[in-house]
């Protein structure tokens, strides 16, 4: 298997030669050597599908060939299904508080300046065992910023919406009556962070249109954000005054947690965005005596400043930065070489600190999280070394 990993790394690599020099280094790291074979996780569960659907898929990381995830392995997850979206009659359409609604295709999108953003995200479900609903793209598109400047915001409009082509019946519950409504998937964020110059419209990822999984022909990608956030399929995108209490802003994709404020324990509800300073052991592998740790570390584009990896009880050891993986946005990967592993049963967790000095907690630290997203605890794997 490892083998055959690396020839279509190799494969993968040339194609992307052909695109640029740049773009060909990126994919250099950290494919596997001749001979390096891949350790594995022993509490993976036994019956670990990658696809348990045609519309679902999880990210084996154990795979992992490159600073990029193939659009064919990139995860995938939705609420409603994939949408019939008809290519040739698509338009997105950009209405509510704007001086000129527009309506536009995805070569008027291309024409307003089509630039490449490096951008890796987990959804806020993401968790133990498996880690997989993660990946890091390369996406070409419009910054979000170019396409309202075009529709000029009037000035009350205060929020920002982004609908989804997928729609589906919800039950909207209004003090014990049930109403059942269509609604679309539906995210927004303040007029300020819409206007400013990271949000990002994406018709292709790592050089290839978007695929319907990853919402083909067009999805918005916050960079630094959880993925909820990054509408699929986008076909509106509304202004208004007000803030939006969808679903799946206000209501699905929440975390609850206890805080001290003002000196005192308040429980909070908040809606998921940034991602929280995370890494996580994605692969273990074998070549000759020496074994290697990989892991992914994500967060908001604050600097990392170190990541550290514990072996069993052993003492925290520094991880190097793979040099493929150095864009703000993007995942960043960072390697340990651990020597002298033993045959048998290991515990191996990481740990991830960002210039600032905050430092990804144990989960003790997360005891008063109650909902189970944004899971950004140091996560203990647990691998078989031969
Ligand atoms: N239109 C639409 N966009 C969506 C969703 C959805 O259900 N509908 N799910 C979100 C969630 S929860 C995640 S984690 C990401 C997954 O993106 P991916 O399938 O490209 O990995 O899409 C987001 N965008
Ligand atoms: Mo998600």
């Amino acid at each position: 298997m490892s083998e055959m990993n690396r020839r279509d790394v190799m494969k993968t690599g040339l194609a992307m030669a052909a695109l640029g020099a740049a773009a060909n280094f990126e994919w250099v790291l950290p494919a596997l050597a001749q001979g390096e074979t891949v350790m594995p996780f022993t509490e993976f569960p036994p019956t670990f599908n990658p696809a348990p659907a045609v519309d679902r898929r999880l990210f084996d990381t154990r795979t992992l060939s490159g600073a990029f995830t193939p659009p064919e392995q990139f995860f995938t997850t939705q609420h409603y299904g994939h949408p019939e979206v008809d290519a040739a009659a698509y338009r997105l359409k950009v209405g509510g508080l704007v001086k000129t609604p527009k309506s536009l295709t995805i070569d008027d999108l291309r024409k307003m300046g089509s630039t490449d953003l490096i951008a890796g995200f987990e959804c806020s479900g993401n968790r133990r065992p498996v880690q997989g609903l993660v990946g890091n793209g390369r996406w070409t598109g419009v910054p979000l910023k170019t396409v309202l400047e075009s529709a000029g915001l009037n000035a009350d409009a205060r929020e920002i919406v982004f609908f989804g082509a997928d729609r589906g019946k919800e039950s909207v519950n209004f003090r014990g009556t049930n109403f059942d409504v269509e609604q679309q998937y539906g995210r927004s964020i303040q007029r300020d962070r819409a206007l400013s110059p990271e949000p990002f419209l994406a018709f292709a990822l790592n050089g290839a249109p978007l695929t319907k999984h990853q919402g083909a022909p067009l999805r918005l990608i916050m960079p630094g954000w959880y993925g909820a956030p990054n509408v699929k399929w986008l076909s509106e995108i509304v202004a208004q005054a007000d803030p939006y209490l969808g679903k799946f802003q206000a209501n699905w994709y929440r975390t609850l947690k206890g805080e001290m404020i003002n000196g005192e324990m308040k429980w909070v509800e908040s809606a998921i965005t940034h991602l929280q300073l995370k890494s996580f052991v994605a692969r273990v592998t074998k070549s000759g005596n020496a074994h290697k740790v990989t892991t992914i570390v994500l967060n908001d584009g604050t600097p990392i400043k170190s990541v550290e990896v514990k072996v069993d009880e052993g003492p925290w050891q520094a991880a190097t930065a793979d040099p493929s993986t150095t864009a703000k946005y993007g995942w960043k990967l960072y390697n340990y070489t651990w020597n002298g592993a033993a045959a048998g049963e290991h515990t191996v967790m990481s740990r991830v600190t960002d210039a600032t000095g905050k430092v990804q907690p144990t989960e003790a630290e997360l005891v008063n999280k109650k909902t189970f997203l944004e899971d950004n605890s140091q996560h203990p794997r647990k691998v078989m070394i031969s």
